[in-house]
């Protein structure tokens, strides 16, 4: 029989049951993490949304009727009527002494992933299950660090001038240039999810001057490894009137300040995670090698013999990972492998255009973009894109497009990088991958 939830409300969460509530009286309410039966002595360990506390009942502390009632299977929904008790031998020094157990719901005898944190079950198992496997003390921990890292960003952004933008999802045409796009029917058309908020971020530096925003955007490739996602969540930034250089100064105390916030606020899921010594606050400012010298650097090891103009692949970066395993810059990438949108530096065999690696991930691009409409047009042409097909964008050109710079940045990477995560997927609440569209 289960019972219903009447006027009962919480009144703490477990967070908030300090030794200043000792001999008062709360309700808790969440689901059985743990449950032990040991005869006369039964232990709850009770979860919600920030933690655990330990309901304890004894047999003639608490009613025979509560006593006899209690017959819990792991993750069901309770709520807890009880007097708060100091003990230390509990887990955070507190107990609470039931005098009412609410049943709200069960579940089945046995759940499809262990969810007591004695071992772990396989990613894909726990990502079928996904809304049960939140409940996980880590994914808890991670999903607080996600949390701090969006407030910690905005915090900082907001204080530099920035506006919040919110740009179209749903686009006519490609922003970065024709691949990767997810097509969809939009009543009779063709339309396409976005790939990034780049047109739109630029058009309204022209408007707001500073602006960013922290959003979805959609690629389609059919990238099966740890990195990479259809589905990201990016941070977007763009600023008039400055250059690359400014944006590399701006990212950097970016990654200093969010860190140091997380630090701060979040010391508790760092340390769940075992991330406390490695996700330290950051030197600034971060090195910075020329495309040409990491190609250079990359060539020295064994086995790499890299020509200029190629993309550098993963395992090039690995075998760098030793050396430059913290944050660093690659500035001035060959102009022939930027989208059309990135200035040509003085030699235009390169261009003003930058990544921040962490270790062996590219965590951010960006770079100076071109302001000119004519210069637009060609670079365009140039990459084999037609100009009338970017016409909407090109408009914005006419009215006085200040010269202007930005970055865009791999939210769900960071978080992995972070947190210390093996797969982006664990990242992310729903991942969308190649093979996963569920849940
Ligand atoms: P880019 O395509 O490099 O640049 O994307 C920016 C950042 O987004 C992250 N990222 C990804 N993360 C997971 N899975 C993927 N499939 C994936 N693709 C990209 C990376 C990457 O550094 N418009 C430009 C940015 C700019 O110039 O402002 C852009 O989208 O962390």
């Amino acid at each position: 029989m289960l019972d219903e939830l009447g006027d009962w409300r919480k009144t703490h969460y477990t967070k908030d049951i300090t030794p200043e509530l000792v001999d008062r009286e709360i309700i808790l309410g969440g689901w059985v993490r743990n449950y032990r039966n040991l005869g006369g002595l039964k232990f709850i360990s009770l979860q919600d949304k920030y933690g655990e506390r330990q309901i304890t009942l004894k047999r003639g502390v608490v009613s025979d009727d509560v006593f006899d009632n209690t017959k819990f299977g792991y993750q069901y929904c309770i709520m807890v009527r009880g007097i708060v008790k100091a003990f230390n031998e509990a887990p955070g020094g507190i107990e609470i002494i039931p005098s009412e157990i609410k049943l709200l719901n069960k579940t089945p005898d046995k759940l499809p992933i262990d969810m007591t944190g004695e071992t772990v079950s396989e990613l894909d198992l726990r990502l079928n299950h996904r809304a049960l496997d939140l409940r996980s003390l880590k994914n808890q921990a991670i999903v607080e660090i996600r949390g701090e890292l969006l407030r910690a960003i905005r915090k900082f952004l907001f204080k530099r001038d920035f506006t919040e933008i919110t740009t179209p999802k749903i686009i006519g045409s490609a922003t970065e240039g024709g691949t990767e796009l997810f097509p969809i029917i939009y009543f009779e058309k063709e339309a396409f999810l976005t790939q990034s908020a780049q047109l739109y971020k630029e058009q309204l530096s022209g408007v707001y001057e500073k602006v960013f925003e922290i959003s979805d955007c959609f690629r389609a490739e059919k990238s099966r490894t740890k990195r990479h996602l259809c589905e990201i969540f990016t941070l977007d930034v763009e600023m008039a009137f400055v250059t690359m250089k400014d944006v590399l100064e701006l990212l950097e105390e970016l990654v200093y300040n969010a860190i140091k916030d997380i630090r701060e606020n979040k010391m508790g899921a760092l340390k769940y995670l075992e991330m406390e010594n490695k996700t330290v606050v950051p030197e600034v400012s971060f090195p910075r090698y020329k495309y040409e010298e990491i190609i250079e650097l990359i060539n020295n090891k064994n086995g790499f013999n890299l020509e200029f103009g190629e993309d550098i692949p993963t395992e090039a970066y690995r075998r760098l990972g030793d050396e430059l395993s913290g944050y660093y810059y690659i500035t001035h990438w060959p102009m022939s492998i930027k989208p059309f949108y990135i200035m040509a530096s003085k030699n235009p065999k390169y261009s003003e255009s930058f990544d921040l690696q962490k270790g062996m991930l590219e965590l951010t691009s960006g770079g100076t973009r071109v302001h000119n409409k004519e210069q637009l047009m060609k670079a365009l042409e140039e990459k084999g894109l037609n100009p009338l097909s970017f016409k909407s964008h090109l408009t914005a050109y006419d009215y006085g497009m200040p010269p202007h710079a930005g970055l865009g940045l791999g939210i769900d990477r960071w978080v992995s990088i972070i947190c210390g995560l093996d797969d982006i997927r664990e990242a992310v609440m729903y991942p969308r991958t190649p093979d996963r569209l569920t849940p």
